[in-house]
Formats: structure tokens, sequence, C-alpha cells
């Protein structure tokens, strides 16, 4: 059976548990990182040497790193679903996944731990306020895309919706100012229907 480590509170755990969720994959999720601990272990520096979750394990092949592991999952139980069948669709879906990781997230980062794990006397308020104008100019731009459509890459659900999804969950609720955003929150309001969304997307932030 597929075994994840990871925690729910872990924006790139979240992702591999959507996708795992949305495939119906029968797995076993194994507390890891954060209170958990068990990064620190000799065992796990095995499976990851960054110490790291997410990391699974699907019959013996080993995988850390969110996106690649959400590209695996997807490539190989989810052809037609997350995983678009046509090259275009698919490369769509891939580059808003590499935009996710690359762009988005990083900019939102600073915010999120000033925000969320700093006590408000220590907060870094101008670094804080940096990483929103950052963050906010990205949301925009997915915004702009999601305009005239479902999903990412068009009437369905794929990769690239999934790790989106939890990096907009965090912007959504970060305690700070956002521009308006209709089409990324109708989308996000879908998302967060899914059966497969429940229990993944959690709030508070932690
Ligand atoms: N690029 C990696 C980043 C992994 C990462 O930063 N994981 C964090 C949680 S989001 C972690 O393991 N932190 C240590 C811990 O939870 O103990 C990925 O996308 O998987």
């Amino acid at each position: 059976m597929l075994k994840i480590w990871g925690r729910l509170s872990s924006v790139n755990v979240q992702k591999v548990m959507l996708a795992v969720r949305e495939l119906a994959l029968p797995h076993t999720l194994i507390p890891a990182g954060g209170p958990y601990g068990v990064v620190d272990t000799p065992a796990f520096a095995t499976l990851n040497p960054n110490r790291m979750v997410p990391v699974i394990d699907d019959g013996g092949f080993v995988l850390w790193e969110s996106n690649a592991i959400v590209r695996y999952l997807a490539s190989r139980y989810g052809e037609g679903s997350l995983w678009p069948e046509d090259a275009c669709l698919r490369a769509d879906a891939d580059r808003w996944m590499d935009w996710q990781a690359t762009t988005w997230q990083p900019a939102m980062l600073p915010a999120f731990l000033g925000l969320v794990r700093t006590p408000e006397d220590r907060r870094d308020a101008a670094a804080v306020q940096a990483s929103m104008r950052r963050a906010n100019a990205c949301a925009l731009i997915l915004d702009q895309a999601l305009r005239d459509r479902e999903f990412i890459v068009g009437r369905h659900l794929t990769m690239g919706d999934v790790a989106l999804a939890a990096a907009a969950h965090r912007w959504l609720a970060l305690p700070a100012e956002r521009p308006e955003t209709p089409a990324l929150s109708a989308w996000y309001r879908r998302i967060m229907m899914r059966p497969a969304t429940q229990g993944v997307l959690t709030l508070p932030l932690q």
C-alpha cells in the first residue's frame, strides 16, 4: 500500500494528500514533521536526505519533492484525469505547478511565517508587507487565468489545480489585506466542495 510521511498542516503534504484523495488511492499516512518529529531520525534520512516531508513509498519506489510526487501519482494513476492526455494541456498544468512552487509559494512564505508562526511582538512588519505585496500580485495573475475556465487548464480538475489549491488555501487564510479575486475565489470554492478535499485543506493555518 502507498505510504505517505507527512503532516496535514504542511502545504506540501496537502498537495500530495489532495492528489491521493482525488485518485482514491488506498494509502497510509505516517505522521512526520513538525510536532511529530521523525524527520530527524536516521531511518527517515535514508528516505529523504533533506529530512523534509512529504515523502512517499509506493511499492518500494521512494520519492520526495511534493510536486514530483503529485506528477508521479497523476501519471501513474490519473491518466485522463489529474494527468491530461493532451500534451499541451499537460504542459499547461505542469507550468502552473512550477509557478506555484517557484513563484507564488516563495512570495507568500515570509508573510506566512511572520503572521502565523511568529509572535506579534517579534514580527518583521516590513517583510510581511513586502511578501504580501508579491503574493497578492501572483494571486491576481492566477485570478486572470481563471476568468474563463472552471479549472486551471479547462473544464476538469488536473494536477495543476491540486498544487495551486493548497497554495490558494494558505493565501486566502492569511490575516492580511488581499485584493478582490472573484475568479480565484469561485475556483477555490469549487475545489473546497469536492469530497476529496474534505479534511485536507484545514483551518486554522498552523
Ligand atoms: N520542496 C519541498 C519542500 C518540503 C518542505 O519544505 N517541507 C516542510 C513542510 S512544508 C518540512 O518538512 N519541514 C520540516 C518539518 O515539517 O518538520 C517539497 O515541495 O516537498
